[in-house]
């Protein structure tokens, strides 16, 4: 029997998410291998290759990256601005994706996406919303689907940054942040939001459009309701919570992952300070799943779709934010791509 070949991968933009997808897929996954980073950096580029230990082609153009031969799959990890079109030229390509979120930052541009990957036939794009790979919403999620929470009533998203650097505006906290929250209701409560109502409360009293906090009032097609509030400037640290209130019992997800200190006549825990230490093990799971899912010839996960559901909701919640009204969401089919 001839021995499986492990797959060519390439990363694209090689910061912090990046370097973190390229050590993951380096060292933790099995059946990849690195063969290229991308970056404008190239520096930075050729420290990460030496830090995975790998002799890595360096390229400061993504789709020449896409091209090269030696490249079988893609991680998209450069600024979110150039997911779309980065994620259309390896569909062209034929090449399997990990597309970090948003898929694009505008609904228009996750559309396109949707349009050339169903254009294909073929599932080629896992999406980076990677709670769906942490433990603890892992966990919830099981509990939810198993019914053991009876008929979800209402999602509760608590997301917390140290301080991401001010001023942000009403639409990258939306798009680029509160985005997870959106998808994280979605999937948790198996269910479509059809209405929202947002608010924001600015970085500063004189720049009304700067904007440090939002809150989001959802309703779902089904008839139960939510509420998010991401805050990109929480001044203690990074944490996300989740909390579902079902019909017969109430789960929440647990934000820290440090142990309980006694000392100094206190009791107390650390709080991480990024989501690449909290959700540390959620990327390696999210590595391994893709990295399978290359053996396998299918992605699996998060898909293209819900790229553009979340997306539809936060273009609602920026109509909101500008109107100051309820916005409905546009109701959308689901393509027979994603079904199952
Ligand atoms: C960042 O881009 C991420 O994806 C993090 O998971 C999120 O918590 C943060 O708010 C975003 O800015």
């Amino acid at each position: 029997m001839s021995e499986r070949r492990d797959v060519g991968v390439g990363v694209i933009g090689v910061g912090g998410m990046g370097g973190r997808h390229a050590r993951n897929l380096a060292r933790q996954a099995v059946g990849a291998k690195l063969v290229a980073l991308m970056d404008l950096d190239q520096a930075r580029a050729a420290e990460i290759a030496a830090d995975c230990g790998v002799t890595a082609r360096l390229f400061d153009d993504g789709v020449a990256l896409i091209d090269d031969p030696t490249v079988e799959a893609v991680v998209i990890a450069s600024p979110d601005a150039t997911h779309a079109a980065l994620a259309k030229a390896c569909i062209a390509a034929g090449k399997p994706v990990l597309c970090e979120k948003p898929l694009a930052t505008t609904l228009a541009g996750t559309q396109e996406v949707m349009a050339a990957e169903v254009s294909g036939g073929r599932r080629l794009v896992q999406l980076g919303f990677m709670r769906e790979y942490d433990p603890q919403h892992v966990a919830l999620k099981k509990l939810l689907d198993d019914g053991a929470l009876g008929r979800p009533l209402y999602f509760r998203g608590m997301h917390n940054n140290l301080a991401l650097v001010p001023p942000r505006d009403q639409a990258s906290i939306v798009v680029n942040s509160a985005v997870h929250d959106i998808h994280s209701a979605r999937w948790l409560m198996a269910d479509e939001i059809s209405q929202v109502m947002a608010q924001s409360v600015p970085s500063q009293p004189d720049m009304p459009d700067s904007s440090r906090l939002v809150q989001l009032q959802l309703w779902f097609r089904k008839g139960s309701i939510g509420n998010i509030v991401a805050n990109m400037e929480s001044g203690y640290g990074y944490e996300v919570v989740v909390e579902i209130t079902g019909d017969t019992g109430m789960g929440r997800t647990q934000s820290l992952g440090s142990p309980m200190v006694r000392g100094n006549g206190q009791a107390g825990r650390a709080v991480e300070p990024d989501w690449l230490e909290r959700f540390d093990v959620a990327y390696v799971l999210e590595m391994q799943a893709w990295t399978q899912s290359l053996r396998d010839g299918r992605a699996t996960g998060p898909s293209v779709w819900d790229g553009v559901a979340s997306l539809n909701v936060a273009a609602a919640c920026l109509e909101s934010l500008e109107t100051g009204q309820v916005a409905t969401v546009s109701p959308m089919e689901m393509p027979d791509l994603y079904e199952g």
